[in-house]
């Protein structure tokens, strides 16, 4: 039967929510099957042949998740069939017996898709990304992580258009067809989920190499772009072969297909996905070289090939069985990938932008309306899950037990953990019970990690009996509030922790590793002779903010004397946020002299490493310290910070300049080389900040010498910032030069978005009307509605401008893309942070984007969770 339109169930007015309680078992498994796509952009013919068994103790019909296809013919052993029923987007199949051969045929429009899930098109190539439900918008399939099926895929598709034809697994064969037309198939012989299905079809050039596995097979490696970009793939096909040999050596884990390819795309909701043997990328974590990618692109392309790379165990050979389970894959593997990238050059450094993130992005997060824990339970759309909580937030909480372990004892659990789940699709339990069988740990209260939201608060406080030389350490904590959890237990906080000397810099204990499972606890220290400093939380052991009562002097100490380069760059923020958040309440009469003295001291310290330096004479981002206020008041942040700033420049202009003339490396992306270009960007930034008048030529002259994107865009964004005469003529430099690639024009977008002018609404008004502006490419949508939204200055502008432009872009992005203007909603959500105005006008788009007819699932879901 076909619901025509006059007979269609009413649409529910509210989206039902999906709750992790009421996981069921599916009640039919789909061990094989067949795809048959008759590829054309316009219209491409499904054919899916699934042979079905039913679970022992079930009386239901096969449901089949589907969504925007139009059904031509249903087959049930071969005969077609009249008696199933669309309920929604799901089809019905009425079978009597225990295993039969389902046949659909489908068309879908991959032209016309524009939200970039299923099959669709991106500059000429036809593509599928299917987590966490696009597969139901290709074939009618039960659409959810825990079926898991063998993938046989032929493809047919016009040789002239689609002369390459790629799928999961391996190429089994391929041919010519009449009227220009060719087949290929592909089969992958591990069963995998849905999500995982991918096939790419479009006139590719391909950068081949191979790699031999540790038990000696070989594998055939392909990066494959279009023919202009082949330059581009370099670096990506060695991060991939370094992640490969790293995945071996530190995990155990091997390749086990014959062939490995990744494809670039240029339109595409996330990074990369993990398709198995089929790694389909957004271009921007592929293509890189010196003129076009900056250090962080290299890194970061880098990051995303290992990341994928190692879904292949931690995702592919152990799924998820449900997506509530989704920080099982996604935790894990951003963990690997952390440690993959801290050992290709300083795992220090490596450990600050890691905390940074963090910091940037999931501590907001869990502060605010969206808080959710690592393992959520319920969503009302599964996209908008896939979160810093879930990731970063979820990555912490591994590397927590792999602290509480140890080296060994960890690996031994991974070993397990691959070993007793392959082949099947796990649950994040299922990874603590290997933590715990393997690392002979109880985890019981450390499991609150997966259910409690929010970040803890740990109070730190010691005091000094110098007679009796005893030390006294008092540790408190405390969970906030998040919205449905307002009582938290105490959590199981691992802290690494050392007391050094106040009057001689030496150490006085250890390092120790105290695991702080109460409300509060007190260590004794005996024999403490001189007064204690307390480093704590080194090496970020434990994903909390520590409140102490150490002093400017204490924290200063710390940060020219703690021997851990972590702790060193947290008691330099420490002082910088503190001074920061003093300016922002006081305005203006804050003392920055310890401040001074710190940065002063890193910059002429000629042990460290000038990557690190680089890192620790940073100021806290605005949002990180407006987190810290009680009501924020952006303009008195960000005049706070610009006043440090301009401080900092005027008193230690000799140093910014010694470190902006010093010694220059050649261009190479070494870890030496990146460091020494990271801290000259700094340092021009902070020349810039003396405001003595050559600010823009010194930035001009370094971004017409430049030979590689990071001097270039360093420069660019100082230029941005400011007001000089240099400003216009670089921006229209770098336009012109970079007019037809489309990653760069990305940057020239952002940098504009980013500025902390106080015209940037007015710019970005303007961009949001330039011919290269469109938002139906998420990487340009992001590079200026999504760098708008985190530029706080801008968005927070007093007369709510800036709140209008992000939710008229938000609107029209809902009607093209809902998974990526939903994912850059979050900054209007922030309303209760600020002053009643500003919290009015916020609240005010929110609800003007609620009422819009004909919301996507994905864009309500936030909004109506951000006005609550
Ligand atoms: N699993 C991918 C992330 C990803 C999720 C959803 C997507 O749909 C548009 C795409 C990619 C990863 O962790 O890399
Ligand atoms: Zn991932």
């Amino acid at each position: 039967m076909m619901l025509d339109a006059n007979h269609a169930p009413p649409v529910p007015a509210q989206p039902q929510a999906i709750r992790r309680e009421d996981y069921r078992p599916p009640a039919w498994t789909v061990p094989e099957v067949s795809l048959d796509f008759d590829l054309d952009p316009a219209t491409t013919r499904v054919r899916a042949r699934l042979e079905v068994s039913r679970r022992e103790d079930t009386v239901e019909p096969l449901r089949l998740d589907g969504a925007g296809q139009r059904l031509v013919s249903v087959l049930v052993d071969g005969v077609a069939i009249n008696d199933w029923r669309l309920d929604g987007d799901t089809l019905e199949v009425p079978l009597t017996g225990d295993t039969h051969v389902v046949e659909t045929e489908v068309e879908i429009a991959p032209d016309a898709n524009t939200q970039l899930m299923g099959l669709y098109a991106s500059n000429g190539i036809l593509c599928t990304q299917c987590e966490a439900e696009g597969f139901r918008r290709i074939t009618y399939f039960p659409d959810r992580p825990d079926v898991l099926a063998r993938y046989r895929v032929r493809m047919s598709a016009d040789k002239a258009r689609f002369p390459v034809l790629l799928a999961n697994g391996d190429p089994i064969a391929s041919g010519d067809l009449p009227d220009g037309r060719h087949w290929a198939e592909w089969h992958d012989p591990f069963p995998k989920p849905s999500y995982l299905f991918a096939l790419v079809a479009g006139d590719l050039a391909c950068n081949r190499s191979s790699f031999t596995t540790q038990s000696g097979r070989e594998v055939e490696l392909g990066i494959w772009v279009r023919e202009a970009d082949l330059p581009r793939t370099h670096h990506a096909l060695h991060a991939l072969k370094l992640s490969m040999a790293w995945d071996e050596h530190v995990y155990g884990r091997e390749y086990d297909l014959d062939v490995f390819n990744i494809v670039a795309v240029d339109d595409f909701n996330f990074g990369a996905m993990e398709n198995k043997g089929l790694n389909i990328f957004n271009s921007r974590y592929v293509l890189a070289d010196p003129d076009t990618a900056t250090d962080m692109d290299y890194d970061h392309v880098a990051g995303v090939v290992a990341h994928e790379y190692f879904h292949n165990w931690s995702g592919n050979r152990v799924t998820c069985r449900d997506w509530f389970q989704l920080s099982l894959k996604e935790g894990f593997t951003v963990f690997r990938d952390q440690g993959f990238s801290a050992d290709q050059g300083s795992a220090a450094v490596k450990r600050i932008e890691d905390v940074r993130a963090l910091r940037a992005s999931q501590f907001p997060e869990d502060a605010g309306p969206l808080a959710h824990p690592i393992r959520p339970e319920s969503y009302l759309e599964i996209s908008n899950f896939y979160t810093a909580t879930i990731y970063n937030k979820g990555a912490e909480i591994v590397r927590m037990m792999a602290t509480i372990l140890g080296p060994q004892r960890f690996r031994a659990a991974t070993d397990l953990y691959f070993d007793r789940f392959d082949g099947t699709a796990a649950t994040c339990e299922d990874f603590v019970q290997c933590m715990e069988d393997a690392g002979g740990v109880d985890l019981t209260q450390f499991r609150l990690w997966y259910s409690q939201a929010g970040t803890p608060r740990v109070s730190a406080s010691v005091t000094h009996d110098a007679g009796s030389g005893r030390a006294t350490l008092r540790l408190g904590q405390q969970v906030p509030a998040t919205p449905g959890q307002s009582d938290k237990e105490p959590m199981v906080i691992p802290l690494k922790l050392r007391l050094f000397g106040a009057a001689t810099g030496r150490p006085l204990t250890d390092e120790q590793l105290v695991m702080l499972n109460q409300a509060s606890d007190t260590i004794v220290y005996e024999g403490v002779t001189e007064r204690p400093v307390l480093s704590i939380n080194r090496g970020f052991s434990a994903p909390v903010v520590i409140e102490s009562d150490r002093t400017p002097d204490e924290l200063a100490f710390l940060s020219g004397t703690d021997d851990d380069p972590f702790a060193r760059y947290e008691a330099t923020q420490q002082l910088m946020l503190d001074t920061l958040v003093a300016g922002a309440i006081e305005g203006g009469r804050t003392n920055h002299d310890a401040v001074i003295r710190a940065v002063s001291a890193t910059l002429s310290d000629p042990s460290l490493d000038p990557a690190f330096v680089a890192e620790a004479v940073l100021l806290p981002a605005e949002g990180f310290i407006a987190d810290q206020l009680a009501v924020v008041d952006p303009e008195a942040v960000f005049a706070a910070r610009q006043a440090l700033r301009s401080d900092l420049a005027r008193q230690l202009e000799e140093q910014w300049r010694a470190a902006y003339d010093g010694p220059r490396e050649p261009y190479a992306y070494t870890p030496r080389a990146k460091g020494s270009r990271r801290l000259r960007n700094v340092a021009l930034g902070y020349l810039a900040a003396t405001n003595t008048g050559d600010a823009g030529k010194l930035a001009f002259t370094q971004f017409a010498a430049a030979d590689n994107m990071t001097d270039r865009q360093g420069a660019l964004q100082v230029l941005a910032n400011g007001d000089s005469d240099e400003r216009v003529a670089a921006l229209d430099i770098f336009y012109n030069r970079y007019a037809d690639n489309a990653l760069v024009l990305d940057k020239w977008f952002q940098t504009q978005a980013l500025a902390t002018r106080a015209d940037t609404v007015e710019i970005v008004a303007e961009l949001s009307r330039h011919p290269d502006f469109s938002l139906a490419n998420p990487n340009r949508a992001r590079s200026l509605v999504g760098a708008f939204g985190v530029n706080q200055r801008a968005l927070n502008r007093a007369d709510g401008a800036g709140y209008r432009f992000l939710a008229d872009q938000l609107i029209q992005l809902d009607k093209l893309n809902p998974q990526t203007a939903a994912k850059l909603l979050p900054p209007l959500g922030r309303w209760r942070r600020f002053d009643a105005t500003r919290a009015v006008m916020m609240r005010a788009e929110l609800e003007r984007i609620v009422a819009v007819p004909g919301l996507s699932k994905d864009l309500f879901e936030q909004a109506s969770k951000s006005l609550e």
